[in-house]
């Protein structure tokens, strides 16, 4: 057996943690840096509990948390911070966590962690100390370039690094710094596209709204909220979001959910919309037809500050609600409902969108309509309306280390496989590694195999000449690795975010916390591991920070703050600003007008693409059945998968903890039951004429292959529509990969072609596999 298979573990103690408790004398401070766990004076146990500040990273959004620490420093429970940006409604608000939040106490000290770096001897992952990992590493990556050329390593980097979409996390980027501009590999996969929402994110940049701006409205002034594929009261960017959605609805705005599910969102809104998948692009229209018709639109907006409004008053002009009741499954009558609350409303009316219209090529089209209703009405950053957020001055530190990049005229090893309009693509690179035009790879914080085409990539990672992972439990993913670097979690590290979205909708903010408890186990931050291979490869001058927390002082340096004034509250509010962006700054298609036409920028594109498919593209708005690109429904397969989050889980990056598994299965009412995975979601209708009851497993089955779960039959999905949770079955972290990882099913050509984003509206049969587990 491997040294990757042991898991037992042992808690820490902070120097920190020491001095903040009430019993450690001031004697304490003198002793300096040098207290390890082993060296704690005992009398450090008797000092009664003390407190420290963190931010919340498990779905990387920042909520402030306050950690109880006992006489021994140990982390015992963790509370809001009260007025945080993120973690509260607003000034003299509560603070609160949400369940993942809440675990993070368990993830710290959780024996299925990764406690020491491995590293490949003889074929098998073996324990070593972190110097000799970090020659390992730098050995490895200096033959492999050696023999194949950096550039033949791919990067897979999760939130833990900068993301596009989340405009406002910190500017600076070690992780490509290090393999990028340091080793010089080439190509990276980032998000959102193509593994969030790139069918969409695309579209709204070109209309000019931005790929995130969807997604948070300016909840305190809202009177009207489409709720739009998205599930806010689970899939909160923070608990701020979910408290500002239903301050809104005490305070009268009406809440439309269009979901083919009965999410939790649903249940608390005014009226559900139990939409049929891929349909979305039929409803938009109609709702356009019925506010250009009733006069509802914004004239002067669309007059001064939009391209193509005529276009799009062709595309909607025989679009009625009948139409579109006859492709969605909807009522007429809701259509017109909705349209005209929308637009009397406007310009305090928003929508929250996300991954919904997000992940399927047939869903471009419709976020284009989607997105165009707000052009329409004029609904964009006024009180209300969908909102341009700002962040706070940040500094990026290596700014001041004329950093060289060494990956720059290095050929991307993806270049063949690379979609219509986007530079980097994700589903392609398991058939890139067979060919062998990539032959390394790195994650961190990531696990492709849960995303897209997984069967591919678990045979893929086996022809990997070089897989190094930064990351924090065991896997089939990680047991792969030639190079397994465990990063400390996040009450365990420094942490600083720079605002954006949150409860303060016209004011910039700073917040951060210093460690509240030592790096667990043997592990260290992702700042100090790539601080590691950096020095290994001999690239030291690049990394004149001690640690951490200076790095993050200079961060801060345009606040004009330290990482220790910012830790005393854990936030801070910066400058104030106002509305209408867009007066001053142009919108994110790089013109000053909104586009309901993409005539400019798209016009050879969409030509190619009707080519490629046998349907005619339009740049403006318009109707794409499902199915033109995406999958048809079939004798064969006549259900229609999607898959979904829960609260419990930030993507598959919490299923090794066992009170998430728990009370996963118990909102379910199936935690009697000796089964800890994902649930099939089937209406009674498609269950009973298969034979189904809730409860049994099944099969569910595609064009690429089949999984087996438990089947949750339910009236909250609508029928000929499956949903399951993702995060589950092969390669998860989930201890037994219990359950099915809906991705087995998916095909790696089906992707947007566009963009690359990973379709994952897949056709299916359902069967029962034979009684309950
Ligand atoms: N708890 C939790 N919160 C999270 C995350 C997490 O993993 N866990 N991840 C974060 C990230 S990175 C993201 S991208 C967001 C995603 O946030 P959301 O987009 O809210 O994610 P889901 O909960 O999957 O909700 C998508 C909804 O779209 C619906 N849907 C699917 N297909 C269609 C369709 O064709 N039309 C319509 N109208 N609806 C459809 C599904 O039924 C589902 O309810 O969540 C963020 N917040
Ligand atoms: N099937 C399906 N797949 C999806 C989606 C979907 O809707 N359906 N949504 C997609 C979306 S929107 C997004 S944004 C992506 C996100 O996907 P990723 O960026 O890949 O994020 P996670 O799934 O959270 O990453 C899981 C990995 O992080 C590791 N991990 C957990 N904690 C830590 C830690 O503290 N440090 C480190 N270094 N590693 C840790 C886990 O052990 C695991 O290996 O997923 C996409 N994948
Ligand atoms: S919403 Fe939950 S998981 Fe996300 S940062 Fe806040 S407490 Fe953590
Ligand atoms: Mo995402």
């Amino acid at each position: 057996m491997s040294d990757a298979e042991d898991s037992e573990g042992r808690f820490g103690l902070t120097r920190r943690t020491l001095l903040k408790a009430s019993g450690a004398s001031a004697g304490a401070a003198a002793l300096g840096g040098c207290l390890s766990a082993a060296e704690a004076p005992d009398e450090a146990g008797e000092g009664g509990t003390s407190t420290a500040h963190g931010n919340c990273w498990q779905c990387h959004k920042y909520c402030g948390m306050e950690v109880t620490l006992n006489g021994d420093g140990k982390a015992q429970e963790l509370h809001g911070v009260d007025g945080h940006p993120r973690g509260s409604a607003g000034e003299g608000t509560n603070g609160t966590l949400c369940p993942k939040g809440l675990s993070q106490v368990e993830k710290a000290y959780s024996p299925r962690r990764i406690k020491q770096p491995h590293v490949r001897k003889d074929g098998e992952l073996k324990k070593v100390g972190w110097e000799e990992a970090f020659e390992y590493t730098a050995d490895l990556m200096e033959s492999f370039d050696d023999e194949y050329g950096a550039n033949k390593m791919v990067r897979l980097h999760g939130f833990a690094t900068a993301a596009k979409h989340e405009a406002c996390l910190p500017s600076s980027n070690p992780f490509k710094y290090v393999f990028g501009n340091l080793y010089g590999s080439s190509e990276s996969v980032p998000h959102p596209i193509p593994t969030c929402f790139g069918s969409s994110a695309q579209t709204y940049t070109l209309a000019g709204l931005g790929g995130g701006n969807m997604r948070w409205p300016d909840f305190p002034n809202t009177k009207y909220l489409l709720v739009w594929g998205r599930n806010p009261l689970e899939t909160f960017a923070g608990q701020w979001e979910a408290k500002q959605l239903l301050e809104a609805k005490e305070r009268g705005a009406t809440i439309v959910t269009i979901d083919p599910q009965y999410t939790e969102t649903a249940k608390k809104s005014d009226k559900w919309l139990p939409i049929k998948p891929r349909t979305d692009g039929a409803l938009a229209l109609a709702m356009g037809h019925v506010i250009v018709n009733e006069g509802l639109y914004d004239e002067d907006f669309v007059e001064n500050h939009t391209h193509g409004f005529e276009t799009y008053k062709e595309a909607v002009a025989d679009k009625t609600p009948e139409w579109a009741a006859e492709k969605t499954g909807l009522d007429a009558e809701d259509i017109r409902e909705i349209a005209t609350g929308f637009g009397e409303a406007a310009p305090a009316a928003a929508m929250q969108s996300w991954t919904g219209l997000g992940q399927s090529p047939d869903l471009q089209k419709a976020a284009q309509n989607q997105v165009s209703l707000l052009g329409l009405v004029g609904a964009i950053d006024r009180p209300g309306g969908q909102k341009l957020w700002s962040c706070a001055p940040t500094k990026d530190p290596f700014k001041d280390v004329n950093l060289p990049n060494n990956a720059e005229g290095k050929e991307n090893p993806m270049k063949d496989y690379l979609p219509m309009a986007y530079p980097s693509t994700q589903n392609a690179i398991p058939k890139a590694i067979k060919n062998g035009d990539v032959k390394g790879l790195t994650t961190y914080y990531r696990n492709p195999v849960k995303d897209g085409a997984a069967e591919e990539w678990l045979e893929a990672l086996d022809q990997l000449e070089m897989f190094i992972t930064i990351d924090s439990f065991w896997s089939s993913v990680s047991r792969k690795a030639d190079v397994v670097l465990p990063e400390a979690s996040q009450l365990e590290k420094p942490m600083y975010g720079h605002g954006g979205y949150g409860a303060y909708n016209t004011q910039t903010w700073v917040t951060g916390s210093k460690a509240a408890i030592d790096p667990q186990f043997d592990t260290k931050s992702g700042w100090e591991i790539m601080k590691g291979i950096a020095e290994a490869l001999g690239h030291g001058e690049y990394y004149p920070w001690e640690n951490k927390e200076e790095y993050i002082n200079e961060q801060l340096s345009p606040v004009d703050m330290t990482l220790d004034e910012l830790d005393e509250k854990n936030y801070e509010l910066i400058d104030s600003y106002g509305f209408e962006k867009w007066k001053k700054g142009g919108f994110a298609n790089g013109t000053d007008q909104f586009w309901f036409d993409f005539d400019k920028k798209f016009d050879k594109l969409y030509q190619g693409l009707s080519k490629k498919y046998d349907f005619d593209f339009d740049t403006g708005p318009q109707w794409v059945p499902p199915g033109t690109i995406g999958d048809e429904l079939t004798d064969e397969y006549p259900l229609e998968m999607i898959d979904h989050r829960t609260v419990y889980f930030s993507h598959g990056g919490d299923q090794a903890l066992d009170k998430p598994l728990e009370q996963y299965a118990e909102s379910m009412g199936k935690e009697h039951e000796d089964y800890r995975g994902n649930y099939l979601h089937i209406n009674p209708e498609d269950a009973h004429s298969r034979g189904i009851s809730d409860g049994d497993m099944v099969s569910v089955e595609g064009e690429n292959g089949e999984v087996s779960l438990m089947a949750h039959v339910t009236e909250g999905i609508v029928p000929g529509t499956v949903s399951m949770a993702y995060g589950f079955g092969e390669a998860s972290i989930q201890p037994d990969e219990e359950g099915a990882n809906s991705m087995m099913l998916n095909t790696p050509d089906d992707v947007d072609p566009i963009n690359g984003q990973i379709d994952r509206h897949i056709a299916v049969q359902v069967s029962s596999s034979g009684g309950e587990e």
